[in-house]
């Protein structure tokens, strides 16, 4: 069992301690621009944007504050300073419209907004079309309100506010499977306990690490990777804006990046561009958001040498809670175990175990739970005391987990189950294919039917024979019964920031 003190302010925690272990002149934030800040840089940063919160705009420990912006060096010191000024951080991805972060905003109630100057103006459509009281603050663009100008005249110094171990520090979004967003509630221990479940038993990040991730902060699986882990191990962290596997692949070289966190349609892209040797530099490699296909996972083995940590997390649990690291040996094609401190469990429908190597729904429990803000959701996520992942895994005889789908995406048809994920990787491994996804498509004689919407490589033509040599690769590698019978050729796929899938925006086009 993890103790905290009773009184623990996250983001003093983890800034303020840093600077007393590393010291002010270690390495903190780097961009591929040439930004480079040290700890000592950061926690001015922060304590200046923290003065601007509670002595200009009369921030309230408890209050919320709306974050809005590209993983930047000063987006990571106004974390920082919300928490450490007592309020509660609500990140929203940049890429979200008005009418996305209307409703955001009408849930969570901020009363101050510091966005970045390049992603402002759908905050003021908000502001200006129903969120009058909300304090929108430019980041940057050396306007007059800019928060950049109003910190520069502040000292240095400030005296975190003393908050409660579990008073809430972070309400995340997360739209889930339905794209109505939720949001978890998280403790201020909540962010240390991340680092001492994944931190300190997975990722195991060493001072001298530089740490790239292609998450955004808004995705707890960047804030984990980028802000909390690195402060706590003294690692510096490298920002890059939005890039493309490919480039992400250099720059991981060039940068001389030891430790890369991304999703798996990243490395099967970085696979598919030709450009694993790239990667042949990293120390540690963790693939999340989605389960790593085997052979993706064995391909960067056997040819870097390098086992990449696969592991599964949730907004909901705030980070990872089980992976590879946390198994002696890794299995190919297991996500591995429960980290120290959480239990896993399998469950039927019923809520009792089910016979390990039968499907079933993954729940666990361990020092972070979900908690959402005032949603009827809730009920549906806590079963019992256990955590429902909304995932289906079987377990082998050695505790040993194994990813099937999401609950949501197991395909069932003609009364066989087929897990949407399985499918998709043997259609990625068709030598036509740059990506693909595979969901239920009702049909009126078989209930529903494996459906394909695939990405072609340049120059393969969109016609029937290349449908059927699909099909037939299926068929040749898995049971026939599992093979997609209707494939649709697409440009692109819908992905959220962080690489997911988006099967529901797929499933929605049949309602159309
Ligand atoms: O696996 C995920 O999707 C996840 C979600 C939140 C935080 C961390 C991770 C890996």
């Amino acid at each position: 069992e993890l103790q905290f003190p009773d009184r623990l302010n996250a983001g003093a925690e983890l800034l303020e301690r840093a600077v007393d272990r590393f010291g002010e002149d270690h390495p903190a934030l780097r961009t591929p621009d040439g930004i480079a800040w040290t700890l000592g840089d950061l926690r001015d940063h922060t304590h200046r944007i923290a003065r601007v919160l509670t002595e200009d705009l009369h921030l309230q420990p408890g209050n919320r504050v709306l974050l809005r912006s590209p993983n930047t060096p000063l987006a990571v010191a106004c974390w920082l300073a919300v928490l450490e000024a007592g309020g509660i951080a609500v990140v929203v991805m940049s890429a979200l419209r008005a009418r996305e972060l209307a409703p955001i905003v009408a849930k969570t109630r901020p009363s101050v907004a510091l966005v970045d100057h390049r992603v402002i103006d759908d905050v003021w459509t908000v502001r200006d079309e129903g969120a009058a009281d909300l304090v929108v603050v430019p980041v940057g663009g050396a306007g007059e309100d800019d928060l950049v100008s109003r910190a520069a005249g502040k000292p240095t110094d400030f005296v975190p506010v003393e908050t409660a171990a579990d008073d809430v520090a972070l309400l995340a979004p997360t739209s889930g499977s339905t794209g109505t967003p939720k949001f978890c509630m998280h403790f201020h221990r909540d962010v240390l306990a991340i680092d001492a479940t994944f931190g300190a038993a997975g990722l195991r990040l060493r001072s001298d690490d530089v740490v790239a991730c292609t998450a955004p902060f808004a995705f707890t699986f960047g804030l984990g990777m980028l802000v909390v882990f690195p402060l706590r191990a003294g690692a510096c962290a490298l920002l890059t804006d939005a890039v493309t596997p490919p480039a992400l692949a250099d720059l991981v070289e060039s940068e001389k990046v030891t430790v890369l966190a991304t999703a798996p349609t990243a490395y099967r892209q970085i696979i598919k561009a030709d450009k694993l040797r790239r990667l042949a530099g990293l120390r540690v490699a963790v693939s999340a958001g989605e389960h790593i296909p085997t052979g993706v996972w064995t391909r960067i083995r056997d040819e870097i040498g390098l086992e990449v940590i696969d592991g599964i997390g949730a907004t909901e649990l705030l980070h990872i809670f089980l992976t590879t690291a946390a198994a002696d040996a890794p299995r190919p094609g297991s996500t591995g175990r429960p980290l120290p401190g959480y239990r896993a469990a399998i469950l039927g429908d019923d809520g009792e175990p089910v016979p390990d190597g039968t499907p079933g729904r993954l729940a666990v429990i361990g020092p972070v739970g979900c908690r959402y803000l005032a949603d009827e959701r809730q009920f549906e996520r806590v079963e019992n005391g256990w955590n429902i992942t909304g995932d289906t895994f079987y377990r082998d005889e050695d505790g040993y987990y194994f990813y099937c789908a999401r609950t949501d995406s197991m395909i069932v048809s003609s009364g066989y189950n087929i897990g949407a994920p399985e499918v998709e990787a043997c259609i990625d491994s068709h030598s036509a294919v740059l990506d693909a996804a595979v969901v239920a498509e009702p049909d009126p004689d078989r209930g529903s039917i494996v459906s394909a919407f695939v990405v072609l490589r340049d120059g393969v033509p969109a016609t029937d024979e290349t449908v059927r040599s699909i099909q037939d690769h299926v068929k040749a590698e898995l049971a026939p019964y599992k093979y997609p019978r209707r494939i649709r050729f697409v440009d692109t796929l819908p992905r959220n920031s962080s690489g997911k899938l988006q099967h529901f925006k797929l499933r929605q086009s049949f309602e159309t």
